[in-house]
């Protein structure tokens, strides 16, 4: 991998690798709302699929591009509704986060208008009746005809405002911030997040709702129900938007507003960081820096931030473009998928800092010259460090979260700077009822999501500058040439101070559903079973369930969020199935052990667990009950 694979940023934010049904690149093509003038040689729509042009009547209202001053040019026609009839399909039903599956199988006529039918169906007309709603996305193919279906659906369905990001791009994170800062309704975001992209790979498609948060279960269990009973999809009759320029069309009383998607974004985090701080770390000849966009969604945010903003050098970002299919590659930054980032930080005279963020841009991995921060550690280090170098934390957090699987790390630093702390079931969704009540500012899951109540996603590039603000604050009076305080010692001075909290997971992608769902309903067995002081070799049990979570804030309860096996030495095993893939069943298999003993701190993680781990294969007879002797990815 070339570190210095973005030379330019492209004018068109998305490079594409496939060729787009619905790309209009003829300049012979002829369109019913030819007659407006255009502020811009440009045309604004690209309508090859819209078929009934000459029955169109609407409203057209072009700003052209933000740039320009002259005013917008009108017709006034009334937006149309149609309705079109469709059938249900099987399956529409949300995992971890949103609705996955393979692109073949959203491509099939009607497959994401009935969701998107559906949602609406579901949710109260006042809720998004003239509201606003954002809508953004990854870049991954198939991401341009959605936006043009969700687009039409939100016409059609009484929506008063769409604001889609330039070329259908705009990060989870970035959706969030922007519902909650232009008081939206809720957002779309067109994403598989980490599952590789490509008309072989993954689609995927997330709602949140108006405080910026994943819709919680109430809402997606209401919308697979109506997706199985749905006959009819609302859409208004309106031609293809052109995304690839910024402005503003309407149509009657609803309008499409191309914006940028870092802008937003980009001022949420100057006021939550300490720009100048930061940018003293960049800046020095001394630190080497590199961010790995992984081709995906960050690309787009990561010159203007790091570079232009914070004086990162351009070479720093890699991968910085994004692409249709992630240029072939598993946007997940992870030791496995994001592997030639590692060798270079461990590579000889590697950078001081490294860092990767997934396809919708709310994971991160943070790296130190040859040296790898678990999550579990990098939420706990950012909790313990957010007062004193992150000014949006000034007054202190309110209090911390994790996921169940996530390791004890954060909850060692909630003991000891006396905040209420949360144990929550795995995905996003659960920590921002917490968030709204005020009790909680910081949390994390070891999947590498990290994030704070600044939004109600995780947030890749957030935890980037947060790392970056610990390591420049502990380092802003070293002059030149002296030694830095690097990343692996702001981890092992942590470690020193709290104890390391060893933690792995072992992930089975893609096994035969039914073995995987014979191993869960076995090890739920032997919980029923199980007693405190039963031996597990040399481990001796503490309890074992399968995590049931009651919320705080709204009462609600959600159960078999997990089988946990906790020794009375804090020692977990903990199995689940995954919820985010689009084929066959994911097995996971999460290890902790805790270690007070700082002359034990720097044995490889894989070696201090391996009785552990040992214990956790056993129990499960995960290898008779999966077939497979060896995980597909270690983290
Ligand atoms: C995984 C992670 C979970 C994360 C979810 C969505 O879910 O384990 O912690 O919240 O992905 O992340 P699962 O069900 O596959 O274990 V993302 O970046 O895909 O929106
Ligand atoms: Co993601």
């Amino acid at each position: 991998m070339a570190l210095n694979s973005l030379a330019s940023r492209p004018s068109s934010l998305l490079s594409r690798k496939f060729k787009n049904s619905n790309a209009n690149n003829d300049s012979t093509f002829s369109h019913p709302i030819k007659s407006i003038s255009f502020l811009n040689p440009i045309p604004l729509f690209s309508n090859l699929s819209f078929k009934n042009a000459s029955q169109v009547s609407s409203s057209v209202t072009v700003k052209a591009s933000s740039a320009s001053s002259s005013p917008p040019t009108t017709i006034d026609q009334e937006l149309r509704i149609k309705t079109v009839p469709t059938q249900p399909f099987e399956g529409q039903k949300t995992g971890t986060s949103g609705l996955r599956k393979k692109v073949k199988v959203f491509m099939q006529e009607n497959y994401l208008a009935n969701w998107i039918q559906a949602l609406f169906d579901s949710l109260p007309p006042e809720d998004y009746k003239n509201g606003v709603l954002i809508l953004g996305g990854d870049g991954r193919y198939f991401n341009r005809e959605a936006a043009q279906i969700i687009i039409k659906i939100a016409a059609g369905n009484g929506v008063g405002q769409v604001l889609v990001g330039m070329d259908g791009i705009m990060s989870t994170p970035a959706v969030s911030a922007m519902i909650r800062k232009r008081k939206a309704n809720g957002g779309f975001i067109m994403s598989a997040s980490h599952n590789p992209g490509g008309p072989d790979y993954d689609w995927g498609i997330k709602f949140n709702y108006s405080s910026g948060q994943p819709a919680p279960e109430s809402i997606t269990d209401k919308i697979y129900g109506n997706t199985l009973s749905i006959s009819e999809i609302k859409m208004g009759d309106i031609p293809d938007v052109d995304l690839s320029r910024l402005g503003r069309v309407d149509y009657g009383a609803f309008s499409v507003e191309v914006v940028d998607p870092v802008a937003d974004y980009l001022e949420l985090m100057e006021n939550v960081f300490d720009f100048s701080l930061i940018r003293s770390l960049l800046s020095r000849s001394d630190f080497r820096f590199i961010f790995d966009a992984m081709h995906a969604v960050t690309g787009a945010y990561a010159k203007p931030i790091f570079v232009d903003k914070l004086g990162a050098s351009p070479d720093s970002i890699s991968n910085g473009v994004p692409l249709e299919d992630f240029g072939h590659g598993h946007p997940d930054p992870n030791l496995t998928y994001a592997k030639d980032l590692v060798d270079v930080l461990y590579g000889e005279n590697g950078p001081d800092f490294g860092a990767a963020s997934d396809g919708d841009g709310d994971r991160n991995m943070i790296l130190g010259r040859a040296f790898f921060v678990t999550p579990s550690d990098s939420v706990a280090i950012i909790a313990a460090n957010a007062q004193e170098t992150i000014p949006y934390f000034k007054t202190g957090p309110k209090g911390l979260a994790r996921s169940m699987p996530t390791s004890g790390a954060l909850d060692r630093v909630a003991e000891k700077l006396n905040l209420p702390f949360y144990e929550v079931p795995t995905g996003w969704k659960f920590f921002g009822n917490l968030m709204d009540e005020g009790k909680l500012s910081i949390c994390g899951e070891e999947s590498f999501g990290t994030g704070s109540d600044h939004i109600r996603e995780k947030d890749g590039i957030w935890a980037v500058l947060a790392w970056l603000s610990i390591i420049a604050y502990r380092n802003k009076d070293k002059k030149p040439g002296e030694k830095l305080i690097s990343v692996s010692d702001v981890v092992n001075e942590h470690w020193a101070t709290y104890g390391r909290n060893f933690f792995s997971r072992y992930d089975y992608e893609e096994c035969e559903s039914e073995g995987a769902n014979k191993m869960i309903e076995y090890l739920r067995d032997l919980v029923s079973k199980s007693k405190a002081g039963d031996k597990y070799g040399s481990y001796t049990l503490h309890f074992a369930d399968d995590f049931t979570y009651t919320d705080p804030v709204d009462g609600s309860v959600v159960s078999k969020q997990g089988v946990r096996f906790v020794f009375t030495d804090g020692s977990r095993i903990i199995f689940r199935l995954s919820g985010t893939g689009s084929a066959g069943a994911t097995v996971r298999v999460y290890i902790e052990q805790f270690e007070p003993d700082a002359s034990k701190h720097n044995v490889d993680a894989q070696t201090a667990l391996k009785p552990l781990i040992d214990l956790a294969l056993s129990t499960s007879k995960l290898k008779e009950f999966t077939g497979r002797e060896q995980p597909t990815v270690i983290t």
